[in-house]
């Protein structure tokens, strides 16, 4: 049975396919098309081991038949956690193969957040690292199985027993027939996680059709060859490294990936180096660490030509020294896990590459800056951005409320970002009306921490807001009212963690108040809040 999704109205999805956009075929006709003319080719660097594309090709295909063999098929879904190693995209594209889809869990997500993906998609398979101290011993696993009662098995890298080694499933070749097929071009290939906005991360359902149409654009626009080498510094399964252009992008035009597992400037600079990246794509803070780390070091990043910063707001001021300190293009790329990406062009002066996020990617892609009443603003004014088009979402999954106030009528995604489009047409984000903290890339849902925060019995009243960091760009502050005027914010902290949250979830600060300022309404006044405290709040923040 096929996974449920809001899909594309008709008229839409023929013309996406008359135009060709929609090719009709599996994601994972990015590595099958690259078996043969590419076999020899170098896919993937990871550490000291090489994988070219008939490699990931034959793995991906092994552990695909053993998977089948075990009953996965179409319609079936796998949550996922690994880090940045080879191994997530051999499981990736295994898992297309079969019509499997799975949700790629950040490496930092902890119980709670792979609890509440499991909640959503009920999945039959799981797929993890014993390095991972959640699955040191199967604790965790009967927890998941209890929460879904389908989960047969649960592969994991680094096992020694080898029914549940996904080493072992991988390397080990699968001699019985090849008994399966991936799930249809327009059906969901797999879901993307969202940075989230309210109490549980939604998730995104992703068909091959949209996805692909999405790499292959994002590749024509970067300007990918075979000769690309790209660094993957961030969380592998984030749909910026993934998608724009990503590792998918390089996979599609036959260059090569290079895993890092972390964007720590100097590791990076020595895989640079030692492996003539020319590509990489980062999210602001990260570039600070790499421009503090810099001095003395210029000469490893001689082979890099184009670095993407994306992911959060980045200051114009240190955009402005990335050519002549990297000595390399840079790129901006204001994106989303439900779709719309945007980059500046690598022939756009100067001036547009600094000051803006670039513009949609697709002549397809529909925009419109709306007012809070959903009425477009004049010509050059800040609104809400709002976006439908071949490759953006028309809902989350599973979430028919949310999804009544998150779309439009016309199917437009509201993107919660508030942006001021240029005469040339260019996009720069200036802020955001949605209740989240961008910190560094990272996004949290403050609906999401306040309600973890209230569970605790001498937390009266909670509300997160975003602070202004010179590094981060954002953190985190709660303010609680409590119950306990002896209560800590160590204890505070310590108790989020208990509950299993991941680390960049737990508030940077917390301020403990007598009573929440409240709007005309009774609703807690987040921007008095920040006002009043001396914090950017949400809206100014970027
Ligand atoms: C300001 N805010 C930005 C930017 C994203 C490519 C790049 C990034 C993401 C991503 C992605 C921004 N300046 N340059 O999926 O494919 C904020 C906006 C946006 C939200 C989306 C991709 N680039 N943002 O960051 O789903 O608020 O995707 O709506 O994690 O990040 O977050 P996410």
């Amino acid at each position: 049975m096929n996974i449920e999704y809001c899909r594309w109205p008709d008229e839409m999805a023929e013309l996406y396919v008359a135009e060709g956009l929609w090719l009709g075929r599996p994601l994972s006709r990015i590595i099958e098309d690259r078996k043969n003319d590419y076999a020899m080719d170098l896919a993937i660097i990871c550490g000291d081991r090489r994988f070219s594309y008939g490699d990931l090709d034959r793995l991906s295909s092994s552990l695909a038949g053993r998977l089948a063999a075990r009953g996965m098929k179409v319609g079936d879904t796998a949550l996922v956690q690994l880090p940045n190693v080879a191994e997530f995209y051999i499981v990736f594209f295994a898992l297309l193969k079969i019509g499997v889809a799975p949700v790629n869990a950040l490496f930092v997500h902890r119980r709670l957040e792979l609890a509440a993906h499991a909640r959503q998609i009920a999945p039959r398979l799981l797929i993890g690292t014993r390095a991972n101290p959640l699955f040191s011993d199967d604790a965790f696993v009967d927890v998941l199985k209890e929460i879904s009662p389908n989960l047969s098995l649960a592969l994991f890298l680094g096992e020694t027993n080898s029914s549940s080694s996904l080493d072992h499933w991988i390397n080990t070749p699968f001699e019985g027939p090849s008994c399966y097929a991936p799930s249809a071009p327009d059906e969901v290939a797999f879901f993307n996680l969202s940075g989230g906005s309210t109490a549980t991360p939604k998730l995104i359902p992703r068909t091959h059709n949209d996805y692909d149409y999405s790499v292959r654009i994002s590749a024509e626009i970067c300007q990918l060859t075979r000769k690309t080498r790209f660094l993957c510094a961030l969380p592998a399964g984030h749909n910026y490294p993934m998608s724009s252009p990503g590792a998918l992008g390089v996979f599609h035009v036959g260059g090569c990936v290079v895993m890092a597992s972390s964007p720590e400037p100097l590791s990076c600079f020595d895989l640079i180096e030692r492996h003539s990246v020319n590509m990489v794509a980062l999210v602001p803070p990260a570039v600070s660490l790499w421009l503090h780390a810099l001095p003395g070091r210029e000469a490893s990043l001689k082979s890099l030509e184009l670095l993407q910063v994306g992911g959060a707001n980045f200051a114009e001021a240190i955009a402005r020294r990335i050519p002549e300190a990297l000595g390399c293009r840079l790129q901006q790329v204001f994106g989303m896990a439900e779709g719309l990406v945007n980059y500046t062009r690598l022939d756009d002066p100067g001036e547009r590459v600094f000051t803006t996020q670039g513009r949609p990617m697709s002549p397809y892609d529909e925009i419109k800056i709306i007012d809070e009443e959903g009425f477009p603003v004049a010509k050059g004014e800040v609104g809400m951005l709002a976006t439908r088009g071949p490759y953006t979402s028309r809902g989350y999954y599973r979430s028919p409320q949310h999804n009544a106030h998150a779309f439009d009528d016309e199917g437009f995604y509201k993107t919660g970002d508030l942006v001021r489009i240029t005469d040339d047409g260019n996009l720069r984000v200036v802020g955001r009306v949605k209740d989240q903290i961008n910190r560094g890339g990272e996004k949290i849902a403050a609906e999401e921490v306040e309600n973890l925060l209230l569970t605790h019995p001498d937390v009266a009243h909670a509300a997160l807001i975003a602070i202004k960091d010179p590094s981060m760009g954002e953190r985190s502050c709660a303010f609680v009212v409590t119950r306990n005027p002896g209560l800590k914010s160590s204890t505070l902290r310590r108790y989020l963690a208990s509950l299993g949250t991941a680390e960049y979830k737990l508030p940077d600060r917390i301020a403990f108040i007598d009573a929440m300022p409240l709007t005309a309404v009774g609703k807690i006044d987040k921007k008095r809040l920040s006002e009043e405290r001396g914090f950017a709040g949400n809206a100014a923040s970027n």
